[in-house]
């Protein structure tokens, strides 16, 4: 072949190889930018669960090549309500939020409607008399969260001498929140039918370590030997607790029975050691299912309206050596 023709052609063969590079290249970017767009409000980092739950969701997004904007309102309902605004003015796909708090959402839920884009409630729940504000509750039934511990203590005390009776000061999470309430209700009307238990006081530490050695201080010094048992509502709470009691010269899980929830791995190790006597799990690995629930929404396939943690007990009874590590 003449070298001039030959030269063009190979000129022609150059510029339509990076032709086609280019546009395989900008596909690739348009297939990512396709990629579904998550808009997640975090209510803070106040424990340890809060923070593994934020990881979970991180991490399972990661894993399902979908892009999160993730805001962290830091225990403000009205950043939250803000972040909310701003996935819905950004038209991300769908979006997922933990309530802080149940009440004052529906506005927000009814502007996301309005702009066609769906809404999973993860962990805390809502509370709303239009079920079509939202398509997914994905997190744990608290109300039984509060059943098992007050089903432990009805066991312990079983353990105890006949004329035993158990006061109990309930170190509950903020004010408003669905855990906070129903943890609570599971709690009481479990130990109701029981009347060696009474609640001798009920005080918010807002599921944060510096506020629940506040309150345990308050306690002791308010009802000093009569305090017998603490009920927190998270493990958080509960490790500030434990530093109050060793301040009173308390012993923890001896003599004062200790119940918390969450399940982080540090509980568990209290538990192991007997300064704590039970711990009810409540899992924040919920970044999977959620991944799963905004993949479905945005194919436009069915999804269940609620989908609960399997959780247990871990108790002073049970035999925690096989325990697996809790991951948070
Ligand atoms: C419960 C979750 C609670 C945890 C606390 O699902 O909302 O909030 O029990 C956390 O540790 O602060």
């Amino acid at each position: 072949m003449r070298k001039p023709l030959f030269r063009a052609f190979l000129t022609v063969l150059l510029l339509l190889t990076l032709a086609l590079t280019g546009c395989s290249r900008q596909a690739e970017e348009e297939k990512k930018d396709d990629a579904l767009l998550l808009g997640f409000s975090q209510l803070g980092s106040e424990s340890g669960w809060r923070i593994g739950n934020t990881k979970s969701v991180q991490e399972a997004a990661e894993a399902a090549g979908i892009r999160l904007m993730l805001e962290n309102a830091n225990q403000s309902q009205e950043k939250q309500l803000t972040a909310l605004r701003s996935f819905i003015a950004y038209r991300v796909d769908v979006i997922a939020f933990s309530p802080i708090v149940q009440e004052g959402w529906d506005n927000v839920l009814r502007e996301a409607r309005e702009a066609g884009i769906p809404v999973i409630i993860e962990d805390r729940t809502v509370d709303t008399k239009d079920e079509s504000l939202y398509a997914v509750h994905v997190g744990s039934d608290f109300y039984s969260e509060g059943v098992m511990a007050g089903e432990y203590l009805l066991k312990k005390l079983s353990t105890l001498p006949p004329e035993t009776v158990l006061n109990v000061v309930e170190l509950t999470g903020t004010q408003g929140s669905s855990p906070m309430l129903l943890r609570s209700a599971g709690f009481r009307d479990t130990v109701a039918k029981e009347p060696r238990v009474h609640i001798l006081d009920s005080i918010s530490g807002d599921f944060m370590i510096s506020k629940g050695k506040e309150c345990v201080r308050l306690m002791l010094e308010k009802y000093g030997t009569e305090f017998d048992v603490l009920f927190s509502h998270n493990d958080a709470m509960m490790y500030g607790a434990l530093d109050a009691f060793g301040e009173y010269g308390v012993i923890p899980g001896r003599d004062v029975i200790i119940i918390s929830v969450d399940g982080e791995q540090q509980a568990i190790d209290l538990l192991k050691e007997g300064k704590v006597n039970c711990v009810v799990e409540c899992t924040p690995m919920l970044g999977e299912a959620i991944m799963q629930i905004a993949r479905d929404l945005k194919d436009g396939k069915p999804v269940e309206r609620e989908v609960y943690s399997s959780e247990r007990a871990f108790t002073e009874f049970d035999d925690l050596s096989q325990l697996a590590p809790r991951g948070y």
